[in-house]
């Protein structure tokens, strides 16, 4: 019998337990061991009934993805989901934690369905670039109806218990013990002689094609722009339609040729990788499990400017009591009213409603002076980027704050060795980079000085996950990864403007591959002023030998700091973020380009594209080699979570290996030949690309 999945009986109602942690992935022992099982209660003279449920923490949370880069081996999900049909027992899914994909898919393939109230399920293999594979479009839409069906299937989104019961996905909710819930449940079905619900028969009155020919637009339409550029969500729409026109055999057999495509696509195989590359994100190769957390139950920020007032929100939307502190009354006031704009803001868009606005606002307390800060376990300094300025919070911070207390900086690029430092206790000191707005931003920066102490950085990259953050660890040097792996893209992106491309040529380029937004757009929106005062505060340790960025600087000189000034590399309407080219820059460069001597020249969209993009490559490869990120996937989740890049190309590392390092290499070579030193390779490029070797692989 299969250790997979457990079979003991209650009264006559079989109870099978799927037992496959962590999430009960439906693997091939999983998929046996239910077929066995099932037949094996179907046969069973003593039994009436079926109850089917997970172990540990959840009802199986889909397929296994780690089998999908192998052959499918029998039975196919499908197989088994379409075999409880023949089943003559009724079977009752019971359902907790989250019933996901192909666990969502056994359980319509299960004849009814009860869930705990905190149980969650949904469809969400469209953000691994497939779809439901195991007849989740023919039966959901028949299940819970074509509209919740394609609500489920092209967003991705799970939905909680109750919203499931209202689309009849549930037929039941179960307070309290859920496996006795769920054979009380069975054994009414069998007193009741209730009828199964074989999900494969048609519902009557779903409709044809044509009748839902405006929702199938709707999602559509939904689709391309939530999920810019990706294929399966329209794949999985095609099967639906399939579903409203065609018997179910032949509408299955369609579905399965389209999923099989999917699965083995290009853009699935990224997604898959972005899945893996987030959660092996947040293993630090030398601090284990065993090292545990500080406790954190209150928190403090230094500064209420637009970073600091991004930190408490996500802090107080995550639970905890923090402490806001500014140099003035006037100052903190101000904050404090931000603060509740950014929750008024919540309330109108219905992510909140007013009492939780009041209940989060009220775990916000605002203060002059460090004092309020002894007795915080965390404080994250959110203040100027001024190296002088830092150390010198940090030092009176040390006097002030607790022993054991965390003490965190929110610097983009600074030497938080330096920082920490400054204190009597670097141990403690650790680097937590938000990326703005700090509430919404998932990505977490967690930086980690040479003197920090192992449990200080668990405690770092435990708040990113109670945070609902993707916490990537770095190590120190400037600009750590995120910011030091964008600036060559960005730099290059100024050199091509001053060379003769327009910025929208290059944001074009760039938002071509899938890019929310081109870098001159957003150096825009984020101001041109901030780089420029870092390049000035580090213009003394300027190599001479590498391009300088003198349109950056000349544009920030005339006052053209981006969206707040009304014009950048764009202009801008009042009030209005739509960028609108401007022939003035232009000008600019071209009388920059006259007095650096630069040759301005046509140049193609695929210099602008390799030139962008393999300049932040090759960055990365350095990053690598200097073991500032612990793996290449790392740089990855920080340009999936922080810079937008689309996650169906996985990420620049990912992408890299995709066009092939050697390739790559040359190109790097070639531009460092022709425009200098910021180009030189990196030595880690030239190995794997000599050995044939991957960032990723
Ligand atoms: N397959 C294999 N491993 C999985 C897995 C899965 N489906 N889901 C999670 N894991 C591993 C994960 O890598 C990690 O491992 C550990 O479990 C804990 O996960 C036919 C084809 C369930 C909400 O897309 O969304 O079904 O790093 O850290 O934050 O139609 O995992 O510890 O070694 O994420 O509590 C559809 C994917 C599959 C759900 C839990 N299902 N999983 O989140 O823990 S395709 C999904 C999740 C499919 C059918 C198709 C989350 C979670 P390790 P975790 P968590």
């Amino acid at each position: 019998m299969s250790d997979a999945v457990g079979y003991d009986t209650e009264g006559r109602i079989a109870v099978l337990t799927i037992d496959n942690p962590p999430v009960n992935a439906l693997g091939i022992a999983v998929r046996e061991g239910i077929v066995a099982q099932m037949d094996r209660a179907a046969a069973d003279a003593d039994v009436d009934a079926i109850v089917l449920l997970g172990a540990g923490r959840t009802f199986p949370a889909g397929a296994d993805i780690r089998e999908f880069d192998q052959p499918t081996r029998e039975p196919h999900l499908i197989a088994v989901v379409d075999h409880l049909d023949t089943i003559e027992k009724p079977i009752v899914a019971a359902i907790h934690g989250t019933a996901l994909g192909g666990g969502l898919e056994l359980a319509l393939g299960c004849h009814f369905r009860v869930a705990s109230p905190t149980a969650r399920m949904g469809t969400p293999e469209v953000n691994l670039g497939i779809f439901p594979g195991a007849a989740g479009t023919q039966r959901l839409p028949r299940v819970a109806g074509l509209d919740h069906a394609l609500e489920l299937i092209v967003l991705g989104k799970p939905i909680d218990a109750a919203r499931a019961k209202d689309y009849g996905i549930v037929d039941g909710i179960i307070e309290g013990d859920l496996r006795a819930g769920a054979v009380a449940f069975a054994s009414t079905v069998v007193a009741d002689g209730t009828p199964r619900k074989i999900s494969s028969e048609p519902r009557a009155g779903i409709g044809t094609p044509e009748d839902h020919a405006e929702n199938i637009e709707k999602y559509r339409d939904l689709a391309n722009r939530r999920m810019r550029g990706q294929d399966s969500p329209h794949q999985a729409l095609d099967s639906v339609v399939d579903g409203l026109k065609m018997p179910y055999d032949e509408a299955v057999a369609a579905d399965r040729k389209r999923f099989e495509a999917c699965k083995n696509s290009d853009q699935s195989k990224a997604l898959r990788y972005a899945f893996f590359a987030e959660r092996d994100a947040s293993k630090i190769p030398d601090i284990g499990k065993e090292v545990a957390p500080r406790d954190i139950a209150s928190a403090g920020v230094i500064g209420a400017g637009t970073m600091g007032r991004g930190i408490v929100v996500s802090l107080a939307d995550s639970g905890f009591p923090v402490t806001v502190v500014e140099t003035s009354q006037e100052a903190i006031d101000t904050g404090l009213a931000e603060i509740g704009k950014t929750y008024d803001a919540m309330v109108q868009r219905g992510r909140i409603d007013a009492a939780e606005k009041d209940a989060r606002m009220a775990r916000i307390t605002g203060a002059v002076g460090f004092d309020a800060l002894a007795d915080a376990d965390l404080v994250i300094e959110a203040a100027f980027e001024d190296l002088n300025v830092k150390k010198e919070i940090f030092a009176k911070l040390d006097g002030v704050a607790k022993p054991g207390a965390v003490l965190a900086t929110n610097t983009s690029y600074m030497d938080i060795d330096a920082i920490a430092a400054a204190t009597s206790r670097p141990g403690d000191v650790i680097g937590l980079h938000y990326f703005v707005p700090a509430n919404a931003m998932r990505l977490l920066e967690v930086v980690r000085p040479a003197k920090a102490a192992p449990d200080a950085i668990a405690t770092g990259m435990a708040l990113a996950k109670k945070t609902g953050k993707v916490g990537v660890l770095a190590r120190v040097c400037h600009g750590f990864i995120a910011n030091r792996s964008r600036l060559p893209l960005v730099r290059e992106a100024t050199f091509l403007v001053e060379e003769g491309a327009s910025p929208a040529r290059i944001d074009a380029v760039l938002t071509g591959l899938g890019m929310p937004m081109g870098p001159l757009a957003v150096s825009d929106l984020s101001g041109l002023d901030v780089s420029w005062r870092m390049r000035l505060s580090l213009a003394d340790q300027h190599d001479p030998e590498v391009r300088y960025m003198h349109l950056a600087d000349r544009m920030c000189e005339l006052g053209r700091f981006g969206i707040k000034a009304g014009k950048g590399w764009y202009t801008y309407e009042e009030g209005s973020r739509r960028p609108t080219p401007d022939p003035e820059t232009e000008a600019i460069a071209i009388e920059v380009a006259k007095e650096q001597g630069t040759a301005r020249r046509d140049i193609s969209d695929d210099e602008i594209r390799e030139r962008c993009l393999y300049a932040a490559i090759n960055e990365g490869a350095k990053i690598l080699e200097e073991g500032i990120a612990a793996r290449a996937s790392d740089i990855d989740v920080m340009w999936l979570h922080g810079f937008g890049y689309p996650r169906w190309r996985g990420g620049i590392m990912y992408t890299a290996d995709e066009i092939g390092l050697a390739e790559i290499h040359d190109r790097v070579c070639a531009f460092h030949a022709e425009h200098g030193k910021q180009w030189a390779p990196s030595a880690l490029l030239a190995r794997l690309a000599e050995e044939g070797g991957s960032f990723t692989g």
